[in-house]
């Protein structure tokens, strides 16, 4: 059954891949820090991505075989979803039965002036690119310099630096503190989760000293924040001033299509279960291999190396994305609760402090696969692989209608705040997760 679907799809996928090779293949002769060049009109329409609403689609499962035509599914409803596709896509879906819905494209926002190449429309000025991120990390570090450091981790595929911040007392040196890691922007479309990372570095800096909780937490835990894993594709939604709907990293595949779904290229089940894509082009492209894309690669090998002495540091994380206002917890590759690697014990620990979490900030927790199967993922891949507790947070709005992937820059500070509760509690959590099932002297002594 499922073979015959594959090659179904296979031969509709040929016929468009014949399509695409028609049009001029500039994009792949750049070298690889430049920029493509403009496509040709219709190509460049081909690969332009629209949100859908598909009614019908009501279970995890059905989800999953959704997005198994390439499609993202962004937001699950009782008996609809919303999904992220080109027009290709769309078109396979169509012809799949299913009946879509074209939404409204992204937001202009341009506040009556002309687009300005690699900026935020006017009316988001308060989003920061990447190099006013960075600029706003250095305020930072220069303001506190005792309780915040930076380090370069590696590069981008385009060659942009990814960095970690460091925040904890004596932040120059590795005290035996449990530490905790903040991933921030795999989708390039997700920006609200770069401004999350700003407020985490400005509210501990700023806070220490006078907000007590803050206080303790920096003074007992090394905080690690990554604000931005995937600056390329940050960018290139950016690039021409309008938003682009882009959800991948930048890096070229064999024939036409550019990126690979970060949060499917972790090296931990990888491509083991329906949950991602093996088709350059989809929207959940795994890439070539795990760990294929740079990016995906630096931050892993940062987080290993992050075990001393066989231990490893960083107890828990979360990886923030947008949107839909969840709170999710591993595994994504399984609908079971408990499998390989992950007990029942590992899983209500997850479960009790996912749901204090969301108590807080209002989001609704469930393990990943409630929503559909993911392969590939982070939180699987620290989980599985680090045994890091390991939570996504799905930001800010909980709809298409709230703006969907690009929510006004006036929410920015509501928003990033709401989350404040919840990070501490992760903190708090953090040198003893099975303390909130009531089992400390099993686990922690
Ligand atoms: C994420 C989570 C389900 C982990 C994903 O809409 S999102 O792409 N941000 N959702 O599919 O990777
Ligand atoms: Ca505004
Ligand atoms: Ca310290
Ligand atoms: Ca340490
Ligand atoms: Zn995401």
């Amino acid at each position: 059954m499922r073979l015959r679907v594959r090659s179904k799809r296979g031969a509709a996928m040929a016929a468009l891949i014949a399509v695409a090779i028609a049009a001029p293949l500039t994009a792949n002769a750049a070298p690889p820090d430049a920029d493509p060049q403009p496509k040709a009109a219709a190509s460049a329409d081909d690969q332009k991505i629209r949100q859908y609403e598909i009614h019908g689609p009501s279970t995890a499962a059905d989800r999953t075989k959704i997005a198994s035509s390439g499609v993202s599914v962004d937001e699950a409803r009782d008996h609809s979803v919303v999904v992220s596709a080109t027009a290709a896509q769309a078109e396979l879906l169509r012809t799949q039965g299913h009946k879509l819905k074209a939404l409204a494209g992204p937001p202009k926002r341009l506040g009556g002036k002309a687009a300005e190449p690699r900026d935020f429309p006017a009316e988001d000025a308060k989003y920061h690119t990447y190099d006013e991120m960075n600029a706003a990390i250095d305020e930072q570090i220069k303001a506190h310099p005792d309780l915040i450091s930076k380090k370069v981790i590696g590069k981008s595929h385009e060659g942009r630096d990814i960095i970690a911040v460091k925040l904890s007392d004596k932040v120059g040196e590795d005290e035996a503190e449990p530490e905790v890691l903040f991933t921030h922007h795999q989708h390039a479309r997700e920006h609200l989760t770069v401004e999350m990372a700003l407020y985490l570095v400005k509210t501990f800096g700023d806070g220490y000293g006078s907000d007590d909780r803050v206080t303790k937490m920096l003074d007992e835990r090394e905080v690690w924040i990554v604000p931005d894993v995937n600056p390329d594709g940050g960018e290139y939604d950016i690039k021409t001033g309008e938003y682009q709907s882009w959800r991948l990293n930048r890096q070229p595949n064999e024939g036409a299509a550019t990126g690979t779904d970060l949060n499917r290229n972790w090296a931990y089940k990888w491509g083991c279960c329906g949950g991602s894509s093996d088709e350059p082009g989809s929207e959940t492209y795994r890439g070539a291999e795990a760990e294929s894309a740079p990016e995906t690669k630096v931050v892993a090998d940062f987080v290993r190396g992050r075990v001393v002495d066989g231990k490893q540091q960083i107890k828990a994380a979360i990886d923030f994305h947008t949107y839909s206002e969840l709170v999710l917890w591993p595994y994504g590759w399984t609908t079971d609760d408990t499998a390989e690697g992950l007990t029942q014990d590992d899983r209500d620990a997850h479960a009790a402090i996912g749901e204090k979490m969301a108590e807080s900030n209002g989001y609704t927790p469930q393990q990943s696969s409630d929503l559909y199967v993911t392969d590939g993922s982070i939180d699987d891949w620290l989980w599985g692989d680090q045994k890091i507790f390991a939570y996504t947070f799905e930001m800010y709005p909980s709809s298409q209608g709230g703006g969907g992937f690009y929510p006004p820059d006036e929410v920015i500070e509501k928003e990033t705040s709401r989350n404040k509760d919840a990070v501490l509690q992760l903190l708090e959590n953090a040198d003893c997760m099975y303390r909130s099932i009531g089992k400390e002297e099993e686990y922690c002594k």
